[in-house]
């Protein structure tokens, strides 16, 4: 483990620190600037993040990838795919309401979600995730980094979750190939436009991404688990007003965002 000899590494420290910002809706300093944090180290944050999560009485029920589109890895200066896990509690039904109250400054990018058909077996070098995946659907997350003006580094953004706040999943449909689909957001009037092969030239190439990542970092992919394959695009602000994804052959996902 690689620290500074002032501020000692103490993984759930970092995690209560970056969740009392998350539930006390205030924000918090970069944690680099007080330590030296470890991609494994990052991990292990977002782990013991997870498990306090855990005890409050969430359930995990997917994962997300990260930067796996140019737009967001130049609108964020990150290059790398990260992955981060999903909550009951930060899911939002299509068409429903959300609530901006719980937020410190949401952003909201348009994404493919896959959704796990069965488990799949990290020890076995021979399975497909792609033949776990059994749906697919157009989707919204909500990211809401607890970082000072979203201003983080690599470790930073993968110990607090990967900026995971809320998402949306539109009408799942059977899997079907969405290489170069034309999509669509619209936030409040501002519109941004852009294709689906933004995602690593195909959303599918995030299914195979995610699955190197858990095998190496023990992340547990579950029948009935939800995929956010990364965002399309770069995020928007999330003010008030309706959100809406139209996503070309996939479909469209809305939800009311109110303060
Ligand atoms: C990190 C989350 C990135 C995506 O789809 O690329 C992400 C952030 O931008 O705060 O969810
Ligand atoms: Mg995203």
């Amino acid at each position: 483990m690689t620290s500074d000899p002032r501020c000692p590494l103490d993984i759930d420290a970092l995690a209560r620190r970056l969740d009392e910002a998350q539930t006390g809706v205030t924000d918090t300093p970069s944690l680099s600037d007080d330590h030296e944090l470890t991609v494994d180290n990052a991990y292990a944050v977002q782990s013991a993040l997870i498990t306090r999560r855990e005890h409050r009485g969430e359930t995990v029920v997917g994962v997300k990838l990260g930067f796996t589109s140019k737009a967001k890895m130049a609108q964020m200066g990150v290059s790398e795919v990260i992955v981060g896990r999903l909550t009951d509690v930060m899911a939002v039904a299509d068409g429903g309401k959300l609530e901006l109250g719980p937020f410190i400054h949401p952003r909201i990018e348009p994404e493919v979600a896959y959704r796990l058909g069965r488990d799949v077996d990290l020890d076995d070098a021979g399975t497909s995730i792609e033949s776990c995946v059994d749906a697919i659907a157009p989707a919204m997350e909500i990211i809401d980094s607890r970082y000072r003006d979203f201003r983080f580094t690599y470790t930073d953004v993968v110990a607090d979750n990967t900026s995971a706040a809320a998402f949306v999943i539109g009408p799942w449909q059977p899997v079907h190939p969405v290489a170069d689909r034309a999509v669509r957001m619209r936030v409040a009037g501002v519109e941004v436009v852009g294709s689906t092969a933004a995602i690593l030239g195909n959303p599918v190439r995030a299914l195979h991404a995610l699955a190197g990542i858990c095998v190496r970092r023990r992340i547990p992919l579950r029948a009935g688990q939800v995929i956010l394959a990364g965002a399309a695009t770069a995020a928007l602000p999330l003010g008030p007003g309706a959100a809406e994804c139209d996503i070309a052959g996939l479909g469209r996902v809305t939800v009311e965002v109110t303060r």
